[in-house]
């Protein structure tokens, strides 16, 4: 497999996936300014819509969309546990959470990333975003994870996004769940390796 991804952006979910699942894989980067891979590939040409994130399976086949992608790769190694067996609840559950974390985590936070966006637009973006995360606080009380006790595929999305709450301009302090949840996934030893692969933190 190999995934093609942008460093910090929403694509790190699936790297953390991976990552977590043990399985093989390889990455390849994507200047989503110029859309040209690092080998210089027109990106277009690989994901006509021009965005991150998007595997190539073995098989050829291309997938993307965090919310189908996240779900498919967190089933290929069950045990690994990053989703319930299909076609349970619980499975549904991390499907629920990757729904929410998508349309009303992710989305909302999309206005910041463009530089176009005018202020009284983010301000009105601030204010959903700090509604989605009060519940995300109630909802993170007494778990370590979104739905309960086991690191899923939603738990990768959801720390990747909340990455962005400095750029947005929320400070996590005032939701000390969510800030629990942030340190604790940061601190596993796949999201460790992903951020350092991703160039995000210095290799030690
Ligand atoms: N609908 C896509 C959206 C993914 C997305 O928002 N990707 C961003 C990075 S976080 C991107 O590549 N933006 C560049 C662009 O849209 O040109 C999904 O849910 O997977």
């Amino acid at each position: 497999m190999k995934l093609y991804y942008t460093p910090g952006a929403c694509s790190m979910a699936a790297h953390i996936v991976l990552a977590e699942s043990g399985l093989p894989y390889s990455t390849t980067r994507v200047n989503l300014k110029d859309k040209t891979t690092e080998t210089g590939e027109d990106y277009t040409k690989i994901n006509p819509k021009g965005y991150v994130p998007c595997v190539r399976l073995d098989n050829g086949a291309m997938i993307g969309e965090n919310t189908a992608l996240l779900g498919y790769l967190g089933e290929l190694k069950p045990a690994a546990g990053l989703m319930p067996a299909a076609g349970t609840i619980e499975n549904y559950r991390v499907r629920e959470w990757l729904g929410f974390v998508s349309s009303e985590m992710h989305r909302n936070c999309t206005p910041f990333f463009r530089p176009d966006t005018p202020e009284a637009t983010l301000q009105a973006q601030r204010e959903i975003l700090r509604k989605r995360l009060a519940y995300l606080e109630t909802e993170l009380a007494g778990k370590s994870f979104l739905t309960g006790q086991a690191f899923t595929s939603a738990d990768a999305y959801l720390f990747v996004v909340l990455n962005w709450f400095g750029h947005v301009g929320i400070d996590l302090a005032a939701y000390p769940n969510a800030k629990a949840f942030h340190a604790r996934v940061a601190a596993r030893a796949a999201v460790q390796q992903v951020m350092k692969d991703e160039g995000l933190l210095k290799a030690a």
